[in-house]
């Protein structure tokens, strides 16, 4: 399962069944720090109303949820540490967090579904082009 921080915010104790299951669960948090935009007013020491509530804490150790459960994570900051914890995450039988610390600057790709964004800076599929028949 690949979700976003604050997505992983909303669905997050699901860990708990997953474990109470035995289920192999792998769970790959795509963490820029929460829903696009804020952080910079928390790295700056920001009075607490400065503080975006759309920004979440950077240094928030998500993979300790797991290792909690029983099952294992870790915290990956680079391309290659992505590389090599996807090799063992994938070839381990026990629930695993991938806790993937991105730019929070980082632009979004365009979205391929119209539906998912509203961002003024995503070209939106044409309804003939995206199949939409509505
Ligand atoms: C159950 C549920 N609650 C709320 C929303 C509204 N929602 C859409 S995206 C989003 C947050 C996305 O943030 P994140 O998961 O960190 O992804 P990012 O945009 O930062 O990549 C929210 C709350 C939703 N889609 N589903
Ligand atoms: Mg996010």
């Amino acid at each position: 399962m690949v979700v976003g921080d604050s997505a992983f915010g909303f669905s997050g104790m699901e860990l708990e069944t997953a474990a109470r299951y035995s289920l192999p669960l792998k769970v790959i948090i795509i963490n820029n720090s929460g829903i696009q935009v804020g952080v910079e007013e928390i790295e700056k020491g920001g009075e607490v109303n400065d503080i975006s509530p759309s920004a979440l804490s950077p240094n928030t150790q998500y993979e300790m949820i797991s290792h909690a459960l029983g099952g294992k994570g870790k915290e990956v900051k680079t391309p290659e540490e992505l590389e090599t914890s996807l090799q063992e995450m994938l070839s381990d039988d026990n629930l695993w967090v991938l806790n993937v610390r991105i730019d929070p600057y980082a632009s979004a790709k365009p979205a391929t579904f119209s539906w998912l964004t509203s961002s003024a800076d995503v070209k939106k599929p044409t309804a003939a082009a995206s199949g939409a028949k509505l």
